[in-house]
């Protein structure tokens, strides 16, 4: 174990998260590199308790997989009222731990397997190597007695690296994808040191209570632990006693800024634009995701030609726009999907479209917040048809902006967000039919129906915001700086 920092020296709050809360934005005059703040709920939710409370965030800066020319940054600065951490990954590194085993072995293993996950052990080595750094570096940085949060399925083995090193820290874990039941993740030939990383937390936070049960089975079928009350009783090293508490905190979004940008009148008036530029049509349909094979982008498509093929949806007062944001370009399945996605879109322009007249508008871009909401205010209907999401914030993100209470809301009930907003059309992406019916529901939806469903939707995603899920989180893992933060930032 490594010593504590002397008193005063060190960090209160660290949380610790794949990805730093900036992105690296060229350089200033004098070489330094210049930095923003990376879009994203959990920086926001973050950013009032780490500026309240003497906070470090550690991350990889990934200067070396966004581009190849420029040189990674290693040495700790502060910025936006935080210490950032840099830890540094080689090349090889970002493709066995970051390429390889979170996103070719994790992540389609805790996604109910829809591309099939490879295990490869010299990914898995990487894993427990990056691992290793991001624990050594929190734990370098981390003040005596401190709360350290790690996030996420790249950092499964950082609780119970950091409490080797530290047992003097308070140390939770949010896993923001689900948790595969056990018959999935019994797949993987590293099952015990995952779950004997992620116990090295005093509480494990989870997206729905089926993930937190889903874990704690796993943990009992393979680890031969009894959970009583969402908690297991583990015995550390050193002989000690300790209870890890395994429950769910559903993320979401900032509300109110979602809200208040919505009600602008620029974002107003690029609504209206954007749908003049669409010819004004009668309905528009609206599907924002990452290029990701989770999304069920290609059953959406395959509803919507059907619907057109059929004549339940004209193709002439009809558009689905489909934002698709680039996503790890460089793994084999995500380049296949996006040859898939590319090729439906064709074939239903190619059999529906008229000369200036696409009925899909695919964008393969990344935007910006404000033509997010003006994109979300022109939607009659949004479509999430995940086919697994841990949450889905987008969900969250259509619901916040319709403050005209209009709209409607297809929504996969493989999300966690299928749990929270009852009010939306609920579908189950693999039953084409089912979809199709779903989406012919919503576009006919009359006006008061899309108010009393989009009332109670926004009024769940009022009261629960990223604010209160981070509130939450704190509270049950350290009720004393939680208090601290609540007045602090009063
Ligand atoms: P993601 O799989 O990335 O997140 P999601 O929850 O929908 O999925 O979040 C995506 C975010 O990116 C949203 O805020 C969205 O607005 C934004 N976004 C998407 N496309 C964009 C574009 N073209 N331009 C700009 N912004 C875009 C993972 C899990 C989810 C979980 C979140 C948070 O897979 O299930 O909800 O983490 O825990």
């Amino acid at each position: 174990a490594q010593p504590a920092p002397p008193a005063g020296e060190g960090y209160d709050v660290v949380v610790v998260a794949n990805r730093l809360p900036v992105d690296r934005d060229g350089d200033h005059p004098d070489g330094r590199p210049r930095w923003k703040r990376s879009p994203g709920g959990l920086v926001t939710a973050l950013e009032p308790v780490m500026q309240s409370q003497d906070g470090a965030w550690v991350g990889w800066s990934g200067g070396a997989s966004d581009d190849p020319g420029a040189e990674e940054v290693t040495e700790p600065f502060d910025e936006g009222g935080m210490r950032l951490v840099p830890v540094g990954l080689s090349g090889e590194e970002v493709a066995g731990f970051y390429e390889g085993f979170s996103n070719g072995t994790l992540w389609p293993l805790y996604h109910d397997v829809i591309v099939a996950p490879e295990y490869h052990r010299t990914w898995w080595e990487h894993y427990v190597t990056v691992n290793q750094r991001f624990a050594a570096a929190a734990a370098d940085v981390a003040a005596e007695g401190a709360v350290v949060w790690v996030q996420d399925y790249q950092l499964q083995l950082v609780p119970a690296m950091l409490r080797a090193r530290r047992p003097d820290l308070s140390v939770g874990f949010f896993n923001h994808i689900p948790f595969p039941p056990y018959e999935i993740f019994a797949q993987l030939p590293w099952r015990r040191q995952v779950l004997e990383g992620l116990l090295g937390a005093d509480l494990l936070g989870f997206q729905r209570p089926g993930d937190a049960q889903n874990f704690l089975r796993a943990v009992r079928r393979s680890l031969g632990l009894v959970p009583r009350q969402q908690a297991v009783e583990v015995t550390d090293a050193d002989g000690s006693r300790r209870r890890v508490t395994a429950s769910a905190f559903p993320i979401s979004i900032d509300t109110a800024a979602m809200d208040a940008l919505a009600r602008t009148d620029a974002v107003a008036e690029r609504a209206r634009q954007i749908r003049a530029d669409l010819g004004n049509p009668e309905t528009v349909l609206l599907g924002v995701d990452r290029l990701d094979y989770t999304k069920g982008i290609g059953h959406r498509l395959k509803a919507f030609a059907e619907l057109l093929d059929d004549g339940l949806l004209e193709a002439d007062g009809t558009v689905l726009v489909q934002v698709a944001t680039p996503s790890r370009e460089r793994v084999e399945q995500y380049r296949l999907l996006r040859e898939d996605v590319e090729l439906q879109v064709g074939r239903v322009n190619g059999a529906h479209g008229t000369l200036g007249h696409s009925v899909v508008q695919y964008l393969h871009h990344s935007y910006g917040r404000e033509e997010m909401a003006a994109l979300f205010l022109v939607a009659d209907v949004m479509l999430v048809t995940s086919l697994r999401d841990g949450m889905n914030l987008v969900a969250k993100e259509y619901v916040a902006a319709r403050h005209d209470e209009r709209g409607a809301l297809v929504l996969s009930e493989f999300t966690g967000a299928a749990d929270e907003l009852g009010q939306a059309v609920h579908v189950n992406p693999h039953d084409i039919d089912g979809l199709k019916a779903a989406v012919v529901q919503a576009v006919v939806m009359a006006p008061r129906e899309q108010r009393r469903r989009m009332r109670a939707m926004r009024r769940r995603v009022g009261e629960h915001d990223v604010q209160r899920w981070a509130r939450d989180f704190l509270a049950a893992l350290r009720p004393d700086v939680a208090r601290d933060v609540a007045e602090a930032t009063e």
